[in-house]
């Protein structure tokens, strides 16, 4: 029998929190035959909550959970953990600056950079879903010097299905068969979702979807607002939060991280920045990357056209401030 794999997730009392556990206990992230141990992390006012959601693990009798630790204390959460999905974090409320916001997370995300650092398992795999989920990652990159700059990411995998959503419904066609949009830089309504490369899978080969989705105009503008403003939509009509969508999609990253992606396919991830397509080094910032043995590489050599130019440009500005201003908070 495989050893079991222990994965942390922070703001388990949350949503997203609530939407993801279950499935990583069914196994959707590394399969069926590999049993996992749960560590679940909120704040003291969520205790009570957090202790509902493990007592709910325990009544739906997951064949493959082998434990679950649910606390408050943040060094007994990173003890051990193979995987951290890290999805707690401040809120921005109604009237808050955004620089108090940002000192809030920046202080949860560095003292989580240094339980990580001390206590997670050697080789730990770090995804950061909570907002802003670019510049926390930087964060824990920064206070977690012994910890791989490669072992650290952040979510835009949901962006990237949102894309892909969008480009199958509106040519009615589907999504399993739509592959190769690109997220890039910052999962903000700044990221540009770039169909450029995209392809769909028909019954006479693969063909752009430039060439399927004749209207460019559509291509150019609404696709890609209705995909940087997906969230607000979901807020709008839900009156939360994305949350299913979220811990699928949050899911399908460590999946792919893991066991790697499918042959001639590629998936955006928030990864450190080497410099790759002129960004800036040293910003977390969403590429297309592909993976193979536990380990993600930037898609190289893809031709960026002038109007995508400016677009990676303008969301790689707006990283850099929020760098500043993460920066700013430490002193
Ligand atoms: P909720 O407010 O439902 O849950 C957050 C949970 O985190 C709460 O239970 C809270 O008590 C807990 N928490 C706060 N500080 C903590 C700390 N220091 N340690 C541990 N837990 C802590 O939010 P939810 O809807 O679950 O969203 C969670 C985060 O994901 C938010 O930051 C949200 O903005 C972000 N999102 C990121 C997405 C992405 O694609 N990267 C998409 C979905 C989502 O909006």
């Amino acid at each position: 029998a495989k050893e079991p794999v222990r994965f942390l997730v922070t703001g388990a009392a949350g949503q997203i929190g609530y939407a993801l556990v279950p499935m990583i206990a069914r196994g959707v992230i590394l399969g069926p035959d590999q049993p996992v141990i749960l560590h679940m992390l909120d704040i003291p006012p969520a205790a009570e909550a957090l202790n509902g959601v493990k007592m709910e693990l325990v009544d739906a009798a997951f064949p493959l959970l082998k434990g679950v630790v649910a606390t408050t204390d943040v060094i007994e959460a990173c003890t051990g953990v193979n995987i951290a999905i890290l999805v707690g974090g401040f809120p921005r409320k109604e009237g808050m600056e955004r620089k108090d916001v940002m000192s809030k997370n920046v202080s949860i995300y560095k003292s989580q950079a240094s339980a990580l650092e001390k206590h997670a398992a050697a080789n730990c795999k770090v995804l950061v879903v909570a907002n802003p989920a670019n510049t926390n990652a930087l964060i824990l990159k920064e206070f977690a010097p012994s910890i791989p700059e490669k072992n650290i990411t952040c979510l835009t995998r949901l962006d990237h299905n949102r894309a892909l959503g969008q480009i199958s419904e509106r040519l009615n066609v589907q999504v399993s068969d739509v592959k190769n949009v690109i997220i890039w830089g910052n999962h903000s309504s700044t990221q540009y979702p770039d169909v450029n490369h995209a392809t769909v899978k028909t019954p006479s080969g693969e063909k752009p979807v430039r060439e399927l989705v004749s209207d460019d105009a559509w291509l150019n503008g609404e696709f890609i607002t209705t995909v940087q403003q997906r969230g607000a939509a979901i807020i709008k009509a839900r009156k939360f939060s994305s949350a299913l969508s979220a811990a699928s999609s949050a899911c399908d990253h460590i999946r792919d991280w893991v066991l790697g992606t499918t042959e001639g396919t590629w998936v955006s991830m928030g990864v450190y920045s080497d410099g790759s397509y002129n960004v800036p080094a040293g910003l977390i910032y969403s590429f297309p990357v592909t993976c193979r043995n536990g380990e993600w590489k930037i898609v190289q050599g893809l031709s960026i056209d002038e109007f995508s130019r400016k677009k990676l440009d303008l969301t790689a500005e707006e990283l850099s401030e929020e760098k500043s201003l993460a920066y700013s908070c430490l002193s």
